[in-house]
């Protein structure tokens, strides 16, 4: 380590406790004592402030911090780039910063350093025991500490107020055929809520960002129309959300939200599930489909169309439209699609060697099996082990859940046999859709759409800190094939 990399260690606060603190969570840098669960740091663990406030005192903290690293980190190398990760989709490319969470390959992700189980012990539930409420995850995810429930009570009746949605967003959705994908009408939606504070004044048709800007707020102060932005839009999302089911579905016939609901219950209640089970489900599914670290193609769009400046609705719709693609979002529709297509072939009762041939029908019909891999995990996915967990518990019974059961037996050995998979395992789309066709929700074109959801509460919160941090616009170099060969040529002849 070099003598100025030294310095840095010895004067930072961000290391006195740092072997611990600096460590694989990505997180504040606060001190590392723990507290009852290894990864929870003492400072985690509450803050009397509500959110914008906590928000507001921990700013300037993470400001002086990333000028500190910039300053006297910026030179230090985090590896090499070669032309096969230029050509690969930038994989294994450390490239981005991204407060809210970070997935290790073999663990799973973590956000602000806890892991799922973790998240399930430590954050409030709508019922002790149950499973975490997904306001407590944006809360997390925002400030970094595990809020008390008055806390995450106080902020399931602030979305709730903020979830009005005018008349005209509607219309845009309807502007569309009943036909189209619900994640196309989704995304209609979510582009016509940018159209804000109509209500209060027709003349003000814009985001709260976007009139900063033309106001001409200094740039010190983005993320506070940022903030308001994204929690309007986190609130706001479900109503969209539910309005899309209800209209392809269920006639049109639209279910208000509820009063005494918290976020998770009530988009289950406006969908038209109001079981207590689906409720739960949905709260564990909006939790664990959130964030995923920074580089997933929904993320890193929401991320790169932000730094232009963007507001959070513009931003948060490019996002959208990446979570819609087969090999990202749209996987948890496929598995199901697929699931059943099995079934319909096979029937149920499908013995190993039936499902063996018809994943090898699969690939060499030129398919990928969806549900299956990943572009950083290498082990299970701890989202998959979640769901699984909760299957065991309510559904143990279920065909479908069963059969999922099987899958996690007979495709990891043939992706393996084929040479050039580099995780075999299941990934977090490989069980959600047979636990909500238990329940009821059984369209499975609607699956992306809940995914989609669930991404506005990370997606967001990131965004917040991307302009509390002040983060340039991203504008990465690009080359042509000539110039890899040039450049090569060089290198070899020196
Ligand atoms: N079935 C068949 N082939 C697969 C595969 C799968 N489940 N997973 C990877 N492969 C193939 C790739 O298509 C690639 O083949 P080619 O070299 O012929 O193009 C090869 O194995 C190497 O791919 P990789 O490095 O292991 O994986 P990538 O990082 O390129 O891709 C992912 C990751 C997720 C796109 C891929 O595993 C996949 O297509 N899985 C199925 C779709 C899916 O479940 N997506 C959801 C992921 C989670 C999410 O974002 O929601």
């Amino acid at each position: 380590m070099g003598a100025r990399l030294r310095n840095f260690f010895v004067s930072s606060n961000f290391c006195s406790t740092a072997g611990a603190a600096a460590d694989k969570s990505g997180s504040m840098g606060l001190a590392a004592v723990h507290f009852g669960c290894p990864s929870v740091k003492k400072s985690q663990r509450y803050c009397a402030l509500d959110l914008h406030s906590q928000l507001k005192e921990l700013i300037p903290e993470q400001q002086e911090r990333l000028k500190k690293i910039k300053t006297e980190l910026g030179k230090v190398q985090l590896g090499n780039i070669t032309v096969d990760m230029v050509l690969g989709g930038m994989r294994g490319m450390t490239g981005l910063l991204w407060e809210t969470s970070l997935l290790d390959p073999d663990e799973g992700i973590r956000f602000r350093g806890l892991s799922i189980p973790e998240c399930q012990k430590l954050l409030p539930a709508a019922k002790p025991g149950g499973e975490p409420l997904p306001e407590g995850l944006l809360w997390l995810l925002l400030t970094g500490k595990v809020p008390s429930k008055v806390q995450v009570d106080a902020l399931s009746k602030e979305l709730r107020d903020r979830a009005t949605v005018a008349d005209y967003v509607f219309k845009a959705i309807d502007a569309l055929p009943v036909t189209a994908h619900p994640m196309t009408q989704f995304a209609a939606g979510v582009m016509a809520l940018q159209v804000d504070k109509w209500f209060e004044d027709p003349t003000l048709v814009q985001s709260e960002f976007q009139k900063a800007y033309e106001k001409g707020i200094h740039k010190s102060k983005y993320w506070e129309p940022t903030y308001e932005d994204s929690l309007s839009l986190i609130a706001r999302v479900p109503i969209v959300a539910s309005y899309v089911y209800r209209r392809i579905y269920k006639d049109g016939k639209v279910i208000p939200k509820n009063d005494s609901l918290d976020y998770g219950g009530n988009f289950s209640n406006m969908l038209g599930f109001d079981s207590p089970q689906m409720q739960e489900l949905m709260r564990l599914y909006l939790t664990i489909h959130s964030d995923h670290e920074g580089g997933n193609v929904s993320a890193h769009t929401g991320h790169l169309v932000a730094s232009a400046l963007s507001d959070p609705y513009l931003s948060f719709a490019a996002a959208l439209n990446g979570l819609a693609g087969p090999l990202h979002g749209l996987a948890n529709q496929e598995v199901l699609l697929w699931i059943k297509s099995v079934v319909e072939e096979c029937g149920e009762n499908i013995t190993t060697e039936q499902l063996k041939d018809y994943v090898w029908k699969t690939l060499n019909s030129g398919k990928v099996v969806p549900g299956f891999g990943h572009g950083v995990l290498r082990k299970t996915d701890p989202r998959y082990t979640c769901q699984r967990e909760f299957a065991l518990k309510h559904l143990p019974d279920d065909p479908l859940f069963q059969l999922v059961s099987k899958l996690y037996e007979v495709v990891p050995p043939i992706l393996t046999e084929l040479g050039k998979v580099k995780n075999p395992w299941p990934n977090v789309d490989a069980h959600s859709g047979v636990l909500l066709n238990y329940y009821g929700l059984t369209e499975a074109r609607y699956f992306t759409v809940l995914f989609g959801v669930s991404r506005s509460i990370g997606i967001c919160s990131q965004l917040i800190w991307d302009r509390a941090l002040g983060l340039p616009l991203e504008r990465p170099k690009s080359v042509t094939m000539e110039w890899i060969e040039n450049h090569c040529k060089k290198a070899a002849s020196s």
